[in-house]
Parts: structure tokens; C-alpha cells; sequence
């Protein structure tokens, strides 16, 4: 057997041992089992904890009922052990800096009166989200459905402030750099860098998240907010924004948040390809909020699944159920969504006429046609990012 086919039969007996499904593969689903913490950390609720130096929080499955994920339950996700405990408003400012005509330090004040104030709803993830439904496991944070979320945004225009310094003629990219600090100095800061053309007045500096003050964890005092791309690019607790002419060599930038750089972005377990590129705009996927798995239902009663979807801006046109291992589908309802960049919720309702476990399967399809492919059809990366498979809860029916 070539090594090839065996993964392909390793796969499928994996698949056959997880689900009682009729086709191989279908029910593979990120693992979601994990139990909420019974300690919370500061401004939230007791979230799925990976590690708590560095946080790395989930937000549980329940929470994707509703099209705006609430700030107390929101995950979070830092990559340096060393995050200042003391921020003071008063004193913060953010410096512009690099190739800019003058050089500017501002304070959260002076952003929130001297500028124009604009708002977007916009969904937050993690490229590694969902990252546990690969197999074989691909490396990193082994997250459930949970990191992501979608919230209310508010703040200013990137573009209005880089325009207040003004640009020198030779900028061409834009460094953006966090307070967190690594443990040991060898490790590099968290910094990701944008090109300027890359640059539209969706991106914002936002202080503001669902009409409260950012949580600390999740970027106090101000972070950014790129609608539409993954978040290893959407860095938090801003302390300078440097302008450039070149792309300055960055660990995160060039090693993490990046997939093979071919069609299928994919690669065998075995052998690494060659050339990468960085995950950049989110691909379309749903999520089932309720009910969650082994939830136990009578048979015949009236039950709602609900979820959310989304896509990278294109909008969800429609998201499609089915209650029969993926051989049937039903459109789902589907809420008014804030705009193209947030959380559409979807409801479907439905009477459980069969006994025993019931997989429930979501299926979103954005604007352009592209819809989310089956669990056994996704495409296998080293890091585990972008994982977009069918979404699949199991039920018991009794
Ligand atoms: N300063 C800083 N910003 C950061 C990171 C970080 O480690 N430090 N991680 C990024 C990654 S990979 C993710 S997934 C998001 C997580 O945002 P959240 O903690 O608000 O959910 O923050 C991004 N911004
Ligand atoms: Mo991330």
C-alpha cells in the first residue's frame, strides 16, 4: 500500500470510529467536549481554557446563537507570556512613526474627539479555529469551534490617521506592534505588517467593542480591526505603527498563520511544500450553536437548531440543513445580518422522527457560490489553518 493510500483508509477508519454516519468522513468535527473553566479571568466568564500564561480562552459553542457573541464570553488568544497588567487611559498614547511626514503620539482622547468616529460588525477568528477536526492532528492550539466571535467595533479610520501624519513618498508598508513581550528576548515581539495598498476604510483602530471599553484580553486600549482577514493580522494593545519602505523579516509574519502557496493549499503530513503564503481573507463556514452535542431530545418534539455564518465580506446567501447525514438538504432561515462582514444568524426548525443519534449538519454558502465542503473533502496543512468543514453536531433522540 502506498503511504498515500494508506492515510486515505487511516482517514476513513478514524471517520467510521467517530461517527455512525453512512459515508466515511462525513461526521469528522472539531473536538467539542472540552468543559468550560471553574476559574474566569478578569472581565469573563468561565471559558474552555487552553493555558492561562499566555490566555488562550474558547468561547463555548452556545454562544453562537446569536449574531453578536457578548464580550464576557468572547475567546481570546495571546502569543507572548509577558502582557503589561497596567494600562493607564490617561497617560496611553499610540505613536506614528517611520516614513511619515510627522512623526504622532495620541492619546485614546484625543482619537476619540479629534477624528471622525466610525463602527463596523465584524467577525474575529483565528485561522487555527476548528483546527482539532484535522487528521491527522496538524500542529498548534487544538481549538474546538470557539475562536472566533463577532462584535460591534468602533473607532477611527486607519487611513485618517496615517493621512494626518502623512505618508512620505517612498511608504510602502505598514508595521503594527502590541505591548506583549516574550519571556526571553530571542523571541520576537508580535508584530504583522500590511501593505499600504492593502489599505481600504473598513480597517480600523478600535477602542470600543460592543459599546464597552475593549476587554483587556481582548486588546485593551486599542486594537486593530481588519473586517474579512483572519485575526493573527488584527493586533491588539497597539503601542506604535511604524512606515516603511521594505518588509521588515518577522517571525510571525513569516513562519505562523501561513498555508502551503498552491491551489488546494495543501500538503501531505509527510512532506512539507516548499512555498507558503500567509492565510489572509477568511473562507466561508457556519457554526451550530444549539443544539450542542449529546444533547438528548424527544423524539417528535419541536426543536430549533440556530447557528451563524459568515464569510470573508462577500455575504451569506444561504445556509442549508440536513438531518440525514448530508444525503438530504433544507434552507435554514436567515436573520438580517449588521452587514457583509458580521455574523449571520440562521434558525431551522425541525421534529426529530427518529430514534437514537441524529447528526445535524450546516452548510453555508456565501454570495459567490462558494460553499463549505464535507468534513472528508477538506484539504490537509501543517499548521491546521482555515479549517471550514461542514459543520456536524450529534444528537440523541429519545
Ligand atoms: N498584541 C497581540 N495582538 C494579537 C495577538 C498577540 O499575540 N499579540 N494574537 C493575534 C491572534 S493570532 C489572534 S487569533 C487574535 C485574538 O484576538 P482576541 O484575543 O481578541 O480574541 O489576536 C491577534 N492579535
Ligand atoms: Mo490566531
Amino acid at each position: 500500500m502506498q503511504r498515500r493510500d494508506f492515510l486515505k483508509a487511516s482517514l476513513a477508519a478514524s471517520a467510521v470510529a467517530i461517527g455512525s454516519s453512512a459515508t466515511a468522513g462525513v461526521t469528522t468535527q472539531p473536538i467539542d467536549t472540552r468543559k468550560v473553566s471553574t476559574i474566569a479571568f478578569p472581565e469573563k466568564k468561565p471559558l474552555i481554557t487552553y493555558s492561562d500564561r499566555p490566555p488562550l480562552l474558547e468561547t463555548p459553542r452556545e454562544a453562537f446563537t446569536q449574531a453578536i457573541t457578548p464580550n464576557d464570553e468572547f475567546f481570546v488568544r495571546w502569543h507572548m507570556p509577558e502582557i503589561p497588567t497596567h494600562i493607564d487611559p490617561d497617560t496611553y498614547k499610540i505613536n506614528i512613526n517611520g516614513l511619515v511626514k510627522q512623526e504622532l503620539h495620541i492619546s485614546l482622547n484625543d482619537l476619540k474627539t479629534k477624528f471622525e468616529q466610525v463602527e463596523v460588525t465584524a467577525v474575529l477568528q483565528c485561522g487555527g479555529n476548528s483546527r482539532s477536526a484535522y487528521k491527522p492532528v496538524a500542529g498548534g492550539i487544538q481549538w474546538g469551534s470557539g475562536a472566533m466571535g463577532c462584535a460591534k467595533w468602533k473607532g477611527v479610520r486607519l487611513r485618517d490617521v496615517l493621512n494626518r501624519a502623512g505618508l512620505q513618498r517612498d511608504a510602502e508598508w505598514i508595521g503594527f506592534n502590541g505591548m506583549d513581550n516574550a519571556a526571553y528576548y530571542e523571541t520576537p515581539n508580535f508584530i504583522r505588517e500590511m501593505r499600504i495598498d492593502e489599505l481600504d476604510d473598513h480597517v480600523i483602530l478600535a477602542y470600543e467593542m460592543n459599546g464597552e471599553d475593549l476587554p483587556y484580553l481582548n486588546g485593551y486600549p486599542l486594537r486593530l480591526v481588519i473586517p474579512g482577514k483572519y485575526s493573527d493580522s488584527w493586533v491588539k494593545m497597539l503601542s506604535n505603527i511604524t512606515v516603511t519602505k521594505d518588509y521588515q523579516e518577522l517571525f510571525f509574519m513569516d513562519v505562523a498563520y501561513r498555508v502551503p502557496d498552491n491551489d488546494c493549499e495543501c500538503e501531505s503530513p509527510d512532506e512539507k511544500y516548499p512555498r507558503t503564503k500567509p492565510i489572509t481573507n477568511m473562507n466561508v463556514k457556519s457554526v451550530i450553536g444549539w443544539p450542542t452535542n449529546n444533547t438528548v431530545v424527544y423524539h417528535n418534539s419541536h426543536l430549533v437548531v440556530r447557528g451563524v455564518a459568515f464569510d470573508d465580506g462577500h455575504g451569506i446567501k444561504d445556509v442549508l440543513i440536513s438531518t440525514d447525514d448530508g444525503k438530504s438538504w433544507k434552507p435554514a432561515l436567515l436573520d438580517k445580518d449588521a452587514n457583509r462582514y458580521a455574523f449571520r444568524a440562521f434558525r431551522f426548525a425541525f421534529k426529530p422522527n427518529k430514534y437514537g443519534k441524529v447528526n445535524i449538519m450546516a452548510k453555508a454558502i456565501n454570495r459567490l457560490g462558494n460553499e463549505q465542503p464535507f468534513a472528508h473533502e477538506i484539504k490537509w496543512n501543517h499548521g491546521g489553518y482555515k479549517y471550514n468543514g461542514i459543520d456536524v453536531v450529534t444528537i440523541e433522540v429519545v
